[in-house]
Parts: C-alpha cells; sequence; structure tokens
C-alpha cells in the first residue's frame, strides 16, 4: 500500500548537519541580519516546510502575482506575501546575488540567504490588495507603514538551524515531526483546530463534533508565534490548552504549537492557515464565523464580512489540500445542560440559551466576577485569573500628552502624590525634562530623535505596568502612530490611559514658563513643537482636560475619577 500523501515527509531548507556546521563559520563573513521577531516567526516555517512551497522570502515577481492574485509567479496558489523587509541604509549596501547571513536577536545565525531580488514595494497597494484597506486600524497594515522596513529582499534560503525555543519544547513540532507522529498512531485523516484564544467547554464541544462529522483525530494546533496585539499571552494559554486536553477520549486529540505571524487577514489568512496545515499533514481544517478576523476598522465596521474567509477557502479548497470543516457556533441550553449547534435548536422559543461572548468574558475576569461553570473548565478559569487578576490589582500606564507648558508634568506630580496616598502598588513618574536627563541625554528633537525618547518611555512603562506597579509619563509625545506603538507595549500587560493636556498652543505661548516660546519664535530653539513642528492631536484619548481655569488639584482628580471608572483603583 502506497503512503497517504499527506503522510510522506515534506521538503525543507535545512541543510545536513555537517554542512550547517561548516556554513555557520563561513557565514561568519557575510553581511549579517539581525531579524525582527516576525521575520524568525516567518524563517522558521519556511525551514521546516511549514510554508511549503516557498523556498525563501518572496521575490519580486513572486510578490506581484501573490499581492494581485494570491498565485506565485509559476501559478501556485499563495495568498500571503512572506517578505524580508529592510532598511534603505542595509538595502543600499548589497549587491544583488550576494549571500547574507540571517540572525536571531542575540545574534546566532540561522540561515543564509541570496540576494536576488530588491525592490521598494507599494504598500498601500499591498494593504489594499492583501488586508482589503490601507487602513492603520488593521494590525498588519499598522504594521506595514509603521514597522517593516521600506525595502524588500528576495530570494533562496539556506537553513542552518532552528530558532530556539525554551518553552514548551516537547510541544513544538515541525511538519515532518508531525507527519511522523500521525503515521505511527496511523492516523489517516486529523482535522486540526487554529485558535489563538483560550479554549472553553464551546471550543472544546465544537472540535470534538467537528472531529466526529470528519471522522477524523484531532489536532488542536495553537498559534504561539504572533497573535492579535492585547491577546492572552502563550504562556498562559498553553497551560489552560494542556488543561482541556484532558476532556478529551483519551487518543483521539493532540496539541502542537505553530509558530506562525499571524496576519489577521481574514479570507487570505484562512486560506494560508489551510496550506500551512495541509504541510504539517492535515487533511481537514476548521474555519469559523470570522476566521483570523482583525477586528474594527477606523470607521468603526468590520473589515471582512463574517463568512467571506469560509467562501474564499471554499473556493480554493481543492488547492489548498485541506478540506474545510465550517465551525457550528455552539450556544449552551440550559435545560438540557449541553452545549448545541445554534442552527439546529429547534425549539429555540422554549428553551433558556446562554453565551458569554469573548467581551463579557474580559469584563468579568478584569472585574473578578463570576464565571460559570458551565462557561469554562474550573482549570482554565483558575489560570487565567492567575495571570489576569482583577484590574484594581493590575499595573497600568497614565500617559499624559500636550504642548510644552501645558501642564502635563505638574498634573503628573500632583496625580502621582494622590495614588501614592492611596497606597497598594509602587508608582514612577517618567516625566519628559527627567527623562532627557537620564534615559534619553543624548537625543535632540528631530522626529527620529523624539521617536526613540517615546519609545524608550514605552519600553520602561510597560515593565513597569507587567510588574504590577503604575508608570505615569508626561512627555509631549507629538506623533499619533508612536503613541499608538506605547499603547501596543504597554496594552501587552496592562492598560494604557492616553490623558490629552489639551491646553491650546497660545495658552502655552501666553505662560511660557520657562521662556521657551520667546526662544522659539526668535529662531534661537529649532524644531519647536506646536511654533515650527507638528503636534498630532490625539483622537480617542480615554480623558482629554482642559486647564484653562481649572485649578491642579481638580486636573489630577480627573484622572482619578477615569481610573476609578476604568476599574483601575478603588475610590471610597
Ligand atoms: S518629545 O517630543 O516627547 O520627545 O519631547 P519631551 O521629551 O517631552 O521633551 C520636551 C521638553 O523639552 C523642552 N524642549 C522642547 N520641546 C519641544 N520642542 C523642542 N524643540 C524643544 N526643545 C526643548 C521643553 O521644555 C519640553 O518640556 P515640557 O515638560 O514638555 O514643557
Amino acid at each position: 500500500m502506497t503512503m497517504l500523501s499527506n503522510l510522506t515527509p515534506i521538503p525543507e531548507l535545512y541543510v545536513s548537519y555537517d554542512s550547517a556546521q561548516k556554513l555557520k563559520v563561513e557565514a561568519g563573513d557575510l553581511k549579517s541580519l539581525d531579524l525582527t521577531p516576525r521575520q524568525i516567526c516567518d524563517l522558521e516555517l519556511l525551514m521546516n516546510g511549514g510554508f511549503n512551497p516557498l523556498k525563501g522570502f518572496l521575490s519580486e515577481a513572486d510578490y506581484n502575482g501573490v499581492v494581485d492574485n494570491m498565485r506565485l509567479a509559476d501559478g501556485q496558489l499563495w495568498p500571503m506575501p512572506i517578505t524580508l523587509d529592510v532598511s534603505d541604509a542595509f538595502a543600499e549596501k548589497l549587491e544583488l546575488g550576494e549571500d547574507i547571513a540571517l540572525r536571531d536577536q542575540e545574534g546566532v545565525i540561522l540561515a543564509t540567504m541570496t540576494v536576488t531580488d530588491r525592490w521598494e514595494p507599494n504598500k498601500s497597494r499591498e494593504a489594499e490588495k492583501v488586508f482589503g484597506a490601507d487602513d492603520s486600524a488593521h494590525p498588519a497594515v499598522n504594521y506595514l507603514h509603521n514597522t517593516a522596513g521600506k525595502i524588500y529582499l528576495g530570494g533562496p534560503v539556506t537553513g542552518i538551524q532552528q530558532p530556539v525555543h525554551y518553552d514548551f519544547r516537547g510541544r513544538r513540532d515541525t511538519p515532518n515531526e508531525l507527519r511522523a507522529y500521525f503515521r505511527k498512531l496511523g492516523w489517516r485523516r486529523i482535522v486540526a483546530f487554529q485558535t489563538r484564544n483560550p479554549l472553553h467547554r464551546a471550543h472544546q464541544e465544537l472540535t470534538f463534533r467537528a472531529a466526529k462529522e470528519a471522522q477524523a483525530n484531532l489536532l488542536i494546533h495553537p498559534v504561539v508565534g504572533m497573535t492579535k496585539p492585547g491577546d492572552v499571552d502563550h504562556f498562559t494559554r498553553v497551560r489552560c490548552y494542556e488543561a482541556v486536553l484532558d476532556k478529551y477520549p483519551a487518543a483521539t486529540t493532540t496539541m502542537s504549537l505553530l509558530n506562525l505571524a499571524m496576519r489577521m487577514a481574514g479570507p487570505r489568512e484562512a486560506v494560508w492557515h489551510g496550506l500551512i496545515r495541509a504541510n504539517h499533514g492535515c487533511t481537514h481544517f476548521i474555519v469559523g464565523r470570522d476566521h483570523a478576523g482583525p477586528g474594527k476598522n477606523s470607521a468603526g465596521e468590520d473589515f471582512y464580512g463574517p463568512y467571506d474567509a469560509q467562501d474564499l477557502y471554499r473556493a480554493n479548497q481543492s488547492e489548498i489540500g485541506c478540506e474545510m470543516v465550517d465551525f457550528k457556533h455552539m450556544v449552551y441550553v440550559q435545560e438540557r445542560a449541553q452545549y448545541e449547534p445554534n442552527d439546529e435548536i429547534a425549539d429555540k422559543d422554549d428553551v433558556t440559551v446562554l453565551n458569554i461572548s469573548g467581551t463579557e468574558l474580559r469584563r468579568r475576569l478584569a472585574e473578578g466576577l463570576e464565571i460559570p461553570e458551565w462557561f469554562s473548565f474550573p482549570e482554565v478559569v483558575k489560570e487565567l485569573r492567575r495571570t489576569k487578576p482583577p484590574r484594581s490589582q493590575q499595573g497600568f500606564t497614565v500617559f499624559f500628552t500636550g504642548f510644552s507648558g501645558s501642564g502635563k508634568s505638574t498634573i503628573a506630580n500632583a496625580l502621582m502624590v494622590k495614588l501614592m496616598e492611596m497606597g497598594g502598588r509602587p508608582v514612577t513618574l517618567l516625566d519628559g525634562d527627567i527623562v532627557r536627563k537620564n534615559l534619553s541625554s543624548e537625543l535632540g528633537f528631530s522626529k527620529e530623535h523624539r521617536d526613540l525618547n517615546i519609545r524608550r518611555i514605552g519600553y520602561v512603562a510597560s515593565e513597569i505596568t507587567k510588574n504590577g506597579g503604575i508608570a505615569i509619563c508626561a512627555p509631549i509625545a507629538p506623533y499619533a502612530t508612536t503613541r499608538r506603538a506605547v499603547r501596543e507595549d504597554v496594552e501587552a500587560y496592562g492598560a494604557f490611559v492616553e490623558v490629552h493636556v489639551a491646553t491650546t498652543i497660545e495658552e502655552c505661548e501666553r505662560r511660557d514658563r520657562k521662556g521657551l516660546y520667546k526662544l522659539a519664535r526668535e529662531g534661537k530653539i529649532k524644531e519647536f513643537t506646536g511654533i515650527s513642528d507638528p503636534y498630532d492631536v490625539p483622537e480617542g484619548s480615554e480623558l482629554r482636560i482642559e486647564t484653562e481655569n481649572v485649578d491642579v488639584d481638580n486636573c489630577a482628580h480627573q484622572v482619578l475619577l477615569k481610573l476609578e471608572q476604568m476599574g483601575l483603583i478603588g475610590l471610597s
């Protein structure tokens, strides 16, 4: 009997162990690129065959085909641009045909790449075509414009070694390792479940049903590379998944961790996920409502229709090589004490249908409220509560922004003292002037330097927040994209409260407490915010404070009320 094609080994890009040792030494002489976390994820899946048929980062011709019609230059289906973005300065140093070394963030050489292509992509076009809109509310579009380098390099990759992971090593498998595992267990039909969230009872029910329907074994295949900013961290999630694994009938189900960097590209992402699962030896793939959805666009609407992903998947299913099992929306029927697919409940008017949305769950966790047994497993809830204590016990960051002399520092100081009077959590003030003395003494006021300054403040604030403290920041922070980046850094660990101190430039200049506006007007200080340098007025700040005719105590009190309203402190 011939072996099923989903179980035979697929090509990898690694060279043999001996060649790798040699190549590692030789690669010491090459120009090298320290990869970003997202590029490391992409490289791992390129090298281990997870992105088969790709043999490296996309060439310009492949990129154009993928962007335009989801196809490589040779016609094969591939929906996602896997590109190596670099800075102008790095790209300029290279000759076409040159080999470069690709390193991880500690400088370990993971691979070499022959640079066959170098081009400046039209990022707006990529955003429109791949993500459906050139709208920075989409996390991947934001990444494209504000994190990714300006130039793309393409070319074949030679794999030297896998990126190192110290966590959950036994749970990470390459496509060939999973194929070998399925072979060993005699699993011929395997349905994969993709997830970036903790699993609750509804997920357990639906995955188990999907497996029964497809007459397949089940692979829980969570993404642990990069998911949507703000998601539950993967350490917590994996501990939750391990608890849920015990709930499936013995030997029907397994779990493996996928070091994928998601793009949240909805329909295209679903097709991509299917191809990746086919490479991992799966025959079936569960696609749900709003698969890999990025949330709302800047007009407050969904980027994609709820079933666009299923439609695009279905249209490409034969080429993907992994059959779709569509996701049933499972709800709990109280009278029968069980989960049922929402669309199969005939007596809907006579029974009580219960459901807790993701938003409601987050609210209950944040406020320390009850999470019922019918909704999740006690072990899962315990894990979630352990990493997400109620908001009143978590760290958070208050980030003031406004013109020089707007009153940021004064209000920040008053707020700090009030918070210290309340006690409970350590408070650190990262005031603009203090930071420039201690963290950023070498920096000036160019856009680049201001961004560096704010990113440093954001980094420190996120560390403080992670460790349960309160960080109060009070820089000008004139650029909206930089403020957003800091927000994302902090929100990985706790709340970010942006306070716009909205004193007008005229009022700041009239006050001119430090005499700087006069100097700026005389041209003695260049690039002065509001006079000769831009300030993006914040939109969507948690709080906006007017300072004219309001005393400092009152302004600080407004912040305290906001913090109380957000559940971050208790005022009694
Ligand atoms: S930024 O843009 O956020 O990095 O600025 P920040 O670190 O908050 O520093 C602002 C303080 O530096 C003084 N200063 C200037 N501000 C703006 N533009 C120019 N060119 C400039 N040169 C010096 C000014 O006193 C700011 O103090 P604050 O506390 O905002 O009044």
